[in-house]
């Protein structure tokens, strides 16, 4: 049976901005108050999308949200027409403001957990939106992300759409979660890894028990509950996949990744054939250097022909250590045949590498075509949206643009012309 992988990419959203709103993630907290460029992030994000397409992998994508979201300020008690709701929420607490602007939803990877039709006791592709409780301005998500998941993947005989966990649990979705199996369409292990609060700096954000539940929802009998180390939140790892990344039989981490790597490493190469771990020494390269460099934020992908790549931050190139890693160690004899770097600036200083703007689908022939394809991306609907983006997106956002009434509707009027282009009315 043939199997696709598809990658779903986060579409930037016009009030990209640089609000230092995530605790824990440095990129955000470094470049709060800098000036952003929502153009340039959206027409980066999609130069990334067609390059996998020209890898010759399936690529899709989803909405940027509602923002400013007024229905979640009327929740705070703001009232009057939009533009009044966010006048008044600016006025009387511009930070709370902040959190109904932010473009966060253009992470994807945060978007939801996606469980392999062929590790599912009902067969099917099962996905639970993520609550993302942990970070104010990302609980704003969930309810639009469920409902374009829902349009997304409405064909109930290849998949299920569940209910978030409880918001008291945090979840975050396929950040924190990894697939190692003989390949796509062959049942595997379903490995979470979830955050234990030990009373350090910054928050851990994926709780132990949503794990369970994402994989109990599922229908997962094989999965494996493993803890993220202290050292690499304190270090500024605030999900499982800035330091790991996980692709068919690969596992590729960072020595300092995981609390117990010795059981996690057994415990995958007992329950899959063939499992190569490709393992990152702290002394080649430093948890600060994979953080900066986001070495591990990188997408690996099986092409068509069989062989692995890495999509990479052009940030790797840059960092003399992380380069030298990948020149020794890619291509060769190694697992990893190929690297890949892309520019993804904008997003990256927010914290947001080539793997957190996607989220990861492996679909049957059937179950693919079965998808809403509204949402898949080809070269021609790429040329649609850059041109889309070119006109509606904001060119700049500097902090004193976010109480602009210019800004909010410029915001409606991109989301709107976007969803009647896409003919999502
Ligand atoms: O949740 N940044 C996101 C980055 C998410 C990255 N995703 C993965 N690692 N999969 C976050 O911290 C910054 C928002 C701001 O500061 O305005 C932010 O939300």
């Amino acid at each position: 049976m043939t199997i696709h992988e598809i990658n779903f990419d986060g579409l930037i959203g016009p009030t990209h901005n640089y609000a230092g709103l995530s605790l824990g993630n440095l990129a955000s907290a470094t470049n709060a108050g800098n000036t952003a460029r929502p153009r340039a992030a959206a027409l980066q994000g999609l130069r990334k999308m067609r390059l996998l397409t020209s890898l010759g992998l399936k690529q899709g994508f989803f909405l940027p949200h509602q923002r400013p979201n007024v229905d979640w300020l009327r929740g705070m008690g703001f009232t009057g027409g939009d533009a009044e709701v966010c006048a008044a929420a600016h006025a009387e607490d511009p930070a709370l403001f902040r959190n109904a602007l932010s473009a966060s939803a253009m992470w994807t990877a945060n978007a939801a957990t996606v469980s392999a039709a062929a590790d599912t006791a009902d067969g099917r592709v099962h996905v639970t939106p993520a609550n993302l409780s942990a970070m104010t301005h990302r609980t704003l998500e969930w309810r639009e992300t469920a409902n374009q998941l829902a349009v997304i993947f409405a064909d109930r005989t290849h998949f299920a759409v569940h209910d978030p966990v409880p918001p008291h649990f945090g979840d975050e979705g396929a950040a924190n979660f990894m697939r190692l199996a003989p390949s796509h369409g062959e049942a595997g292990v379903e490995i979470q890894v979830y955050g234990e609060d030990r009373g350090g700096r910054f928050p851990a954000r994926q709780s132990r028990r949503a794990s369970e539940a994402v994989m109990r929802k599922h229908g997962v009998a094989d999965a494996i509950f493993t803890a993220q180390s202290t050292v690499a939140i304190e270090a500024g790892a605030f999900h499982n996949d800035v330091v790991a990344v996980a692709n068919e039989t690969v596992l590729f981490a960072h020595e300092q990744a995981f609390d117990d790597r010795k059981w996690l490493y057994e415990e995958v190469e007992r329950r899959v054939d063939g499992v190569a771990i490709v393992e990152v020494p702290a002394n080649q390269v430093s948890l600060e250097d994979a953080i900066s460099s986001y070495l591990f934020n990188s997408q690996l992908v099986t092409l068509p022909h069989g062989q692995m790549s890495l999509i990479l931050p052009t940030e790797c190139e840059e960092n003399p250590r992380v380069k030298s890693w990948l020149d020794a160690n890619v291509g060769g004899n190694g697992p990893i045949h190929q690297a890949h770097f892309i520019d993804v600036r904008e997003s990256m200083r927010n914290g947001g590498g080539p793997a957190c703007l996607r989220l990861r689908v492996a679909v049957s022939e059937a179950a693919c075509a079965a998808i809403d394809d509204r949402f898949l991306l080809d070269e021609a609907k790429a040329d649609r949206l850059e041109r889309l983006v070119e006109t509606h997106w904001p060119e700049e956002i500097a902090p004193a643009d976010l109480a602009s009434p210019d800004l909010w509707q410029a915001a409606w009027a991109a989301r709107a012309a976007l969803k009647a282009e896409l003919g999502l009315g």
